[in-house]
């Protein structure tokens, strides 16, 4: 396989991106956690922030709007923040839900927006075009053959503007199609990602999530086949830790599902982790590794180190929380599309207890030990001494202990009586799992 054409040597400062984009749906960070988030990065080796929270009414649905001199000297301080980290700031500003892109007035107002910001020392820019209607304007649709063509004109015409001022500046570009399977649906039309590795400006990054938008592998050469279409190499915008689309599950698993060779593949690396910051201790530090390593990468490996520091924050005001405990609960919410090895065997152990008859159990002690284990340390979690990580996990934790509880229980009324059904005090219909989430819906395999 051939390179693409290389990215101009002027067009941007050329490093390597790594770092974290809040960029979820949800309530936006807070100063203080986003402080310590810069000092998290710092400390992993990361290098850039993307401010892009979807729920910061400015960045997206009121885009035209610029900040209140108060929510400015915030993003001022947060600017500012980064810098003394040596973090590179990048803002991100989502127009594409309602912007005419002929409109005079609506460029007038993304410069404006710009300019405030540049006002507020920010240097580097992104425009996204990401979850967006994918039609135009019919004003816009008589005017330019495509969607695409549209955005790269107004987004190129940004770009312009901000390098006259600022010349280093790093520009970023999410398209509407940003993953293979919208790729594959020709969202945005047909041919829109080869327009835009024509029409964009080189000085461009285009972020890219991999095959799906919460991608479990992304290969060497799912990345180099897009290299070709796009004339530069993408910028991962990785979903692997996003939890905004299911607010009963977390990920503290590692950074995985990404071979080592791909750092070579790509323009840099931007995690959109879980919306609560105190989660994502492990899948940062651990995607610093990644990003700094040189060889093959060993996701479990950096897991069981990176859990290892993170255990001093899981100090108790009650009897401690061991590295085996926290392993064993980390196991529970480890990756989209994988549970830990230790969940893996419990869930496994529990299966098959239930599915069998007592006579064939053997010793039910090991499971009875494991889950007994579990539902303790979902308990101690609410003696955690750092309340905002007991805060960010306490509803998850809660659940799984309940879990746990009706298993032993069902576990006790099938040793004492086989034939009866399992019962329990605590797990009544309405209050447990009640709601129109919990019913029935399509089997999974019923979604393609
Ligand atoms: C998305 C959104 C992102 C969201 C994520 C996970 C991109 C480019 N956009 O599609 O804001 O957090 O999925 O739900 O990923």
């Amino acid at each position: 396989m051939t390179d693409g054409p290389a990215v101009a040597a002027d067009a941007h400062d050329g490093a390597f991106l790594a770092g974290a984009i809040e960029g979820f749906y949800g309530r936006p960070w807070s100063a203080p956690e986003r402080l310590e988030l810069f000092d998290w990065m710092a400390d992993f080796g990361l290098n850039t922030y993307l401010y892009a929270p979807k729920d910061d009414l400015k960045h997206r649905t009121l885009w035209r709007e610029t900040y209140s001199p108060e929510e400015a000297d915030a993003l001022a301080a947060t600017v500012r923040d980064c810098a003394a980290r040596g973090l590179r700031f990048i803002y991100a500003l989502s127009p594409g839900l309602d912007i005419r892109f002929g409109s005079e007035p609506d460029r007038g107002r993304l410069h404006a927006r710009l300019e405030q910001m540049l006002a507020l020392g920010c240097e580097h820019f992104a425009l996204l075009f990401d979850d967006i209607p994918d039609r135009m304007h019919a004003e816009d649709a008589a005017r330019w053959t495509s969607f695409a063509s549209a955005q790269c004109d107004v987004t190129n015409g940004v770009f312009r503007w901000v390098r006259e001022r600022r010349p280093g500046a790093r520009f970023l570009f999410c398209p509407t199609p940003y993953c293979g399977r919208m790729a594959d649906r020709q969202l945005g039309g047909a041919g829109y990602l080869d327009t835009v590795g024509r029409e964009l400006d080189a000085g461009f990054d285009v972020c890219w999530t991999g095959p799906e938008i919460v991608s479990r592998d992304i290969t060497v050469a799912h990345v180099r086949e897009l290299r070709q279409i796009l004339r530069r190499k993408p910028l991962i915008w990785d979903n692997l830790h996003a939890n905004d689309y299911d607010g009963r599950r977390f990920y503290c698993g590692p950074y995985a599902g990404r071979p080592g060779a791909l750092r070579q593949e790509v323009a840099g690396i931007l995690a959109n982790p879980n919306n609560e910051l105190p989660l994502n201790y492990v899948p940062l530090r651990t995607l610093g590794e990644f990003v700094r390593g040189d060889g093959p990468w060993d996701a479990r490996r950096a897991y069981l180190e990176a859990m290892g520091a993170w255990l001093p924050r899981f100090e108790t005001v009650g009897p401690p929380i061991s590295l085996d405990d926290l392993l064993l609960l980390g196991d529970c919410y480890y990756l989209p599309y994988e549970e830990g090895p230790l969940a893996e065997s419990l869930i496994a152990s529990a299966q098959g207890l239930l599915a069998s008859e007592p006579a064939t159990w053997g010793s039910a002690f090991a499971v009875k030990e494991q889950a007994a284990r579990l539902r303790d340390v979902c308990a101690r979690v609410s003696e955690l001494r750092d309340r905002p990580l007991f805060y960010a996990l306490g509803r998850r934790t809660w659940e799984l202990r309940e879990e746990m509880d009706l298993l032993l229980a069902c576990v006790r009324s099938k040793e004492a009586d086989p034939g009866a059904p399992c019962r329990s005090d605590f797990h009544r219909p309405g209050t447990y799992r009640g709601g129109v989430v919990a019913s029935p819906g399509p089997a999974p395999g019923a979604v393609a």
